[in-house]
């Protein structure tokens, strides 16, 4: 199916390059270009539809603004002064940067910051060529910013990181319990079969915890507008009323967990009374909320950054665990907690070990046997891999500031707008020695600081795989040629790799075999397991979930953790752990110097910081312009009103948007999306505070004031529709 041939229009089977559902798709190729694209039917995430951004994809590849060359930066010139240069200079002179600083500094001096929109093999020679070769383990990813709490969270209550279940348990769940995810304008397609879970069965609910009024919300049977940061003392306070309530599982509790105690000793802080007063919520609600829960045979618990970018993300994963594993409801179709990832590919990467901790296979490199494990199958000398994490991405963007860290080569992420605390990334640009950007867009905020720029292929230009948040395992073949100079992301990383002279280690030949080397980190103690797929089965199969054991024996493996009629977790005595995880306020509270709490997120139609998104006309007419949200009691006091100009500013900078007035937002909060840049970029206010264990930065939540700048210069976008 791939590949270019005379044939007027070739049909390419694919996923979808957006978010963590993973929709499959079918290319429309004419003359070696796509012209359209339509929902692949077969596809078990979606079954053909598609929403807004997925239909509209190609829209991104034949586009004015791809990077198509390889650039440096003029000697002498400023940032964002560049010239074209053949590719194979740049790859010269990026081996060479990297060279003379580790000669001069150490290998600690150079990092990687990679992303969970690249395919599973380019993230995974990146890490390679990082953690095996170079001799330090600085590499992170965007993942930092947006799944490292769960996968924190997971790995500590279960022993093991990825959601258990799968979207099949979507048809099964009596009811859903989302907290912190928008689902109907980040995750459409699987918020669509929820959608059709409830119209199916009457006796179906959804409960919905924001601080905003979300589109998802507007569809909650029960809508909890908690006060932000308030998670865990709501998910302490729903567990201590079904303790009392008597709707706990005993049978499960004694047979499948350890550490009850401790948590039921913690949960006793949490009465109704005291958790309403946290949450700001009625505490009619919290009843309603927790008998709704006992009543619910099977439950599902969905999760994304509301949870995840606070400094108490992974606490509240635990907390989410715990609510499943007290009242049994896990390991059973339409049970479990299940995390929604956000990027397409975040899954595979935190698989193959890209951030600054992870080996390939689900390991560690705290670890000696993970450690040795994959000095083997990279055939390097025992010793070879160092047993200390590497910077994660706040402390490396620190560390660049300093001066630690001189050499930065980014790979398909744009940090100085999605990173908190801009200027200190701006700061750390600047003062880096060298800095490679390999991005598929030009210009962007990052790409400016570049001394090199690498231009990648896109999805549809390049083979590779992504896996979506139900650890299904989509082949993406190249459907077209990527433009000019472009080539893949595998491929420039094994060039550079080569030319600094781990040519044996990095003589892959296509995707394909990089795919099977993948496949060889199978890892039995957390049963992550490619060996049944490789490109050429998933070419003929189309998607696979893992586990997946090699033929004959090969069956995908839905529910995991399941053994007979048994559930055994990867924990040094396979029982799942209950975390006492007591509430604590968040980094940065409002006092009165900076009075209101701002939160941020996303937009149905548009994709972070809208390379893509940005130039498709009919996302642009949905969503066309930023806002800050605010309430009108709020709004009232500041003298302000729908349209005017509005500073927002915290400790670190400010930001100027249109107000949006609006009784969405709780009183005291605002909300802005950050997929704009310059005087709105929202990433300019943020707040970098990171969760102790995960390091995840605490992106939805700072202490900021506001302030009226002018009256209206043109209407905001009014919510649109979503799909
Ligand atoms: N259209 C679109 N879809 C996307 C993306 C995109 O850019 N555009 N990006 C993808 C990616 S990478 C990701 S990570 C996902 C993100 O998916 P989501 O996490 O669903 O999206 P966000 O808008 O970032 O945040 C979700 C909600 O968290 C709420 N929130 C803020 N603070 C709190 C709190 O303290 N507690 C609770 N319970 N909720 C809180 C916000 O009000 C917001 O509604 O979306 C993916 N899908
Ligand atoms: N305030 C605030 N900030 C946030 C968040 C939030 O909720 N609030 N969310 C955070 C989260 S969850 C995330 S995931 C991050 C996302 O943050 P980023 O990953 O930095 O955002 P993107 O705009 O997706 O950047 C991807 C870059 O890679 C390029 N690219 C796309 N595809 C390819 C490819 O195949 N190859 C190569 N080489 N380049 C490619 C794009 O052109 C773009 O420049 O933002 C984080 N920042
Ligand atoms: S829901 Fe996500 S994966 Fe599916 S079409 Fe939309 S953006 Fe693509
Ligand atoms: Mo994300």
């Amino acid at each position: 199916m791939s590949g270019e041939t005379d044939t007027p229009t070739q049909h390419v089977r694919t996923v979808c390059p957006y978010c963590g559902v993973g929709c499959g798709m079918i290319l429309r190729v004419e003359r070696g270009r796509v012209v359209g694209v339509s929902g692949d039917k077969n596809h078990p995430a979606n079954f053909g539809a598609l929403c807004t951004k997925g239909s509209t994809v190609h829209e991104t590849l034949h586009v004015p603004g791809r990077l198509a060359y390889a650039h440096r930066r003029r000697a002498g010139g400023a940032p964002g002064e560049f010239e074209r240069v053949p590719v194979d200079f740049a790859l010269d002179a990026v081996a060479d940067g990297f060279k003379k600083i580790i000669a001069a500094h150490g290998p600690d001096a150079v990092a990687l910051y990679v992303s969970g929109q690249l395919s599973t093999e380019a993230q995974y020679v990146a890490n390679k060529l990082v953690k095996g070769f170079l001799g330090t383990n600085n590499i992170d990813s965007n993942s930092r910013l947006c799944m490292a709490s769960a996968a924190a969270g997971y790995k500590t209550s279960l022993g093991a990181d990825a959601p258990p279940g799968h979207y099949e348990d979507f048809e099964h769940a009596d009811l859903f319990f989302a907290l912190g995810a928008n689902m109907a304008d980040c995750h459409p397609i699987l918020f669509q079969r929820l959608r059709r879970r409830m119209k199916s069965d009457a006796r179906a609910r959804l409960i919905v915890a924001d601080p905003r009024r979300t589109a998802t919300a507007a569809e909650a049977t029960l809508f909890l507008p908690l006060r932000p940061g308030s998670d865990l003392a709501l998910l302490n306070g729903l567990l201590h009323l079904l303790l009392k309530n008597g709707a706990v599982d005993p049978d499960f509790i004694a047979r499948c967990t350890d550490g009850w105690d401790a948590l039921a000793a913690l949960l006793a802080d949490y009465p109704p009374d005291r958790v309403a007063a946290l949450c700001d919520l009625p505490e009619a609600d919290l009843h309603r909320a927790a008998e709704m829960l006992a009543a619910a045979p099977n439950f599902l618990t969905l999760w994304t950054q509301g949870i995840c970018q606070s400094t108490r993300g992974t606490w509240s994963t635990n907390a989410i665990c715990n609510l499943h594993l007290a009242t049994g409801r896990f390991g059973r179709p339409g049970s479990g907690p299940f995390s929604l990832t956000g990027q397409p590919n975040a899954m595979g990467g935190r698989e193959v070990g890209y951030l600054a901790s992870g080996l390939p296979g689900q390991r560690n490199v705290t670890d000696a046997r993970d450690r040795a494990e994959t000095e083997a199958l990279w055939k390097l000398p025992a010793g070879a891999i160092r047993p200390t994490p590497g910077l994660a991405a706040v402390d490396l963007f620190k560390a660049m500031e300093a001066g630690a860290v001189r050499a930065l080569w980014v790979i398909g992420s744009n940090p100085l707008a999605t990173m908190p605390n801009r200027d200190r990334v701006r700061r750390a640009l600047e003062r880096a020695e060298f800095v490679v950007v390999q991005d598929a867009y030009q210009p962007t905020e990052t790409g400016r600081y570049a001394h090199i720029l690498l231009p990648g292929a896109l999805w549809a230009e390049a083979a590779g795989t992504m896996v979506n948040s139900s650890r299904m395992v989509t082949l993406a073949p190249r459907a077209v040629a990527p433009p000019t100079d472009a080539r893949p992301d595998w491929q420039l990383v094994c060039e550079v790799a080569r030319r600094l002279g781990f040519g044996a280690a990095f003589a892959f030949q296509s995707a394909a075999e990089i795919f099977d080397e993948i496949a060889r980190s199978h890892n039995p103690r957390t049963g992550y397991d490619l060996r049944g797929m490789s490109h050429a089965r998933l070419a003929r199969d189309g998607a696979l979930t893992w586990p997946l054991a090699p033929a004959p024996d090969a069956v995908e493996t839905k529910r995991r953790y399941v053994v007979a009629n048994d559930l055994r977790f990867p924990t040094p005595n396979g029982r799942a752990q209950f975390l006492a995880r007591p509430f604590l306020p968040d980094a940065e509270m409002p006092d009165d110097a900076f009075p209101f709490v701002l939160t941020t997120g996303r937009l149905a139609h548009q994709w972070h910081t809208r390379t893509k998104t940005g130039k498709v006309s009919a996302l642009n007419k949905l969503n066309p312009a930023p806002f800050l949200e605010i309430h009108p009691a709020d709004a009232a006091a500041l003298g302000v009103e729908t349209g005017d100009l509005v500073r927002v500013s915290s400790r670190r900078g400010d930001a100027e948007l249109p107000a949006r007035v609006s009784t969405d937002i709780r009183v005291g909060c605002c909300w802005a999306p950050f997929h704009w840049a310059e005087r709105a970029s929202i990433n300019a206010v943020t707040s970098e505070a990171t969760d102790p264990i995960s390091l995840q930065p605490e992106l939805k939540f700072c202490a900021v004031r506001l302030a009226r700048v002018s009256a209206a210069i043109s209407a905001p976008s009014q919510q649109p529709a979503t799909v």
